[in-house]
């Protein structure tokens, strides 16, 4: 099982800022996916990182009186501390100023410039800083703002190297339509290819105008371009022109999910290809780019200073909440409003009431009639009515988890995990146990009922994990079972009847504490 190679990456965020709740939610998501491939069986390399080159990062270390080498310094760690304190399970971070990264990057443009990809140029256009993007007059129309943020744009003339970008034009467009699969959501696909059909102009690949970059191996005054830089870090974290590398290569690229946000799809999904396609590497299977989080309707950004930091969340909701919160109310691919209204309907709902009440009432429930341990279930040699349709939606779980999480459909995944914690507590409702541990005639049926409820409770945790993994870690350590985390084969571990009779139940203090005092809409 392990074979199977499963490479996922986010994108590397700019260090000119600290981490906020829009890099989180990427990051959040890919880990969700990093989680759920482990627990099938795949050998998962999750990779995140940071891009620490270019003007607008040098202008963030002006500011703040650093050199650039000093600022990304001091910037990298609370990177770092954040995705701990979400539970990111990163199997590495990369940051572009690692010479790994840097040897790599340089060697990908030896090669384009062997293969005759790049050429010297001059360049004569508008360029927005804050997306380090460049744009023609078609693109910007009238006025003088970058069509993707909104904010001004400049005019710069440099002499550069470009690459080909146009040569690239129609290969891409097969590419598209041979592997439907390459861009998502669909929407997303349709607006690259249209991007694309409307023609692809040559790209320049350097900067003269500051010096905080990778230098060109053949011409040191220029610094490549920080988009060029940036992307080569998908392949130089898993060992792209390091001969020792070669088999880690060979076995991790291409990967399977480059997740990205909705704004850097072009960077991704036209460029990207085209300079793996020049230097004759495989393209990655899917690019996923999802919406952007809004704060009463607009896009949460640095800029637009309307962003929260993800510890004060966590410091209020607990860190399963705070991921459970961005991955069950936004739909992944589209825009999504989040409030903090709206999270502690969810908290209280979906996670105190819901799931935490479940699991207290029912194990306390097996402390008061069966010592805390777990009762041998007795079947009626036809099965209740009750437990067939019971059973049933336990058994649908795993088919219906997958369905939803090969397409990255958080919300949907959770809900069918939310079918299963609903049905339990009907079926404890339905079943009545405190009704049954009346007489000594039903002391069968009881066991049979909570030994049922608490079946379906070990398998609801186990695909609640990817997202809420310390709420169902700790859910297992209750049913005495072993580490939820070091499971690799979900097909056996989700089939029905694997809890051991006899296992010892302990109570514990409630998962969620129900939130009291609702707050006002962030
Ligand atoms: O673009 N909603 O870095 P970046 C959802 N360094 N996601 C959001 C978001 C929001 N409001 N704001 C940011 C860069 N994101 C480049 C990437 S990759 C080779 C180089 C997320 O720090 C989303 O994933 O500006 C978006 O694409 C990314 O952060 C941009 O991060």
């Amino acid at each position: 099982m392990a074979d199977r190679s499963f490479y996922l990456t986010t994108p590397i965020y700019y260090v000119n800022s600290v981490p906020h709740l829009g890099t989180a939610y990427t990051t959040i998501a890919a880990d969700a996916l990093a989680r759920y491939r482990r627990l099938v069986g795949d050998d998962v390399y999750f990779l995140t990182g940071l891009d620490e080159h270019g003007q607008k990062v040098a202008q963030a270390a002006e500011t703040n009186g650093m050199s650039p080498q000093e600022w990304v310094d001091s910037i990298a760690p609370k990177f770092e501390d954040t995705w701990e304190l979400l539970d990111i399970t990163n199997d590495d971070f990369i940051r572009t100023t690692e010479p790994r990264h840097e040897r790599a990057a340089s060697h990908l443009l030896e090669v384009l410039k062997e293969n005759g990809d790049l050429y010297q140029g001059h360049y004569e256009g508008w360029y927005c800083l804050p997306d380090e993007t460049f744009y023609t007059q078609e693109q910007l129309g009238e006025g003088k703002c970058c069509p993707s943020c909104g904010r001004e744009v400049q005019f710069i003339r440099e002499d550069n190297w470009f690459f080909r970008l146009s040569a690239y034009q129609d290969r891409l467009l097969e590419h598209y339509a041979a592997h439907p699969e390459f861009i998502q959501p669909e929407t997303r696909r349709n607006e690259v290819v249209s991007f694309v059909q409307s023609g692809l102009k040559d790209l320049s690949v350097s900067r003269t105008a500051f010096t905080w970059g990778i230098p060109l191996p053949w011409d040191p005054d220029h610094v490549m371009y920080v988009w060029f830089d940036a992307l080569i870090n998908y392949i130089s974290a898993v060992g792209y022109g390091d001969p020792a590398k070669a088999d880690e290569f060979a076995r991790r690229w291409p990967a399977q999910f480059h997740f990205v946000g909705k704004d850097i799809i072009r960077f991704h999904c036209a460029i990207w290809p085209a300079m793996l396609m020049a230097a004759g590497l495989e393209l990655p299977q899917t690019v996923f780019a999802h919406g952007f989080l809004l704060t009463k309707g607009e896009k949460m950004s640095k800029s637009k200073g309307n962003v929260m930091a993800p510890a004060e969340l966590v410091e209020r909701f607990g860190v399963d909440a705070y991921r459970y919160y961005f991955l069950r109310d936004v739909q992944f691919g589209t825009d999504g409003s989040i409030s903090l209204e709206s999270m502690v309907q969810r908290f209280n709902g979906d996670l105190a009431n819901d799931w935490g009440n479940l699991c207290s009432r029912l194990f306390s429930m097996t402390r008061k009639y069966f010592d805390g341990i777990v009762p041998q279930p007795v079947e009626a040699p036809v099965l209740h009515e009750f437990d067939d349709a019971f059973r049933g939606i336990a058994e649908g779980l795993p088919a219906a988890y997958e369905r939803a999480m090969s397409r990255l459909d958080y919300a949907a995944a959770l809900e069918s995990a939310w079918e299963l914690i609903k049905a339990t507590n009907r079926y404890i409702e339905d079943n009545a146990p405190w009704n049954l541990a009346k007489a000594e005639e039903t002391r069968e049926r009881l066991q049979t009922v909570i030994y049922n409820a608490l079946e379906a409770v070990r398998i609801a945790a186990l695909f609640t994990a990817p997202v809420m993994p310390r709420t169902s870690a700790e859910v297992w350590r209750r049913l005495s079972l072993g580490d939820i985390h070091a499971t690799t084969d979900l097909a056996t571990e989700s089939a029905w009847g694997r809890l051991p009779v006899g296992n010892v139940v302990e109570k514990g203090e409630p998962l969620f504490m129900r939130i009291v005092e609702e707050e006002d809409a962030g």
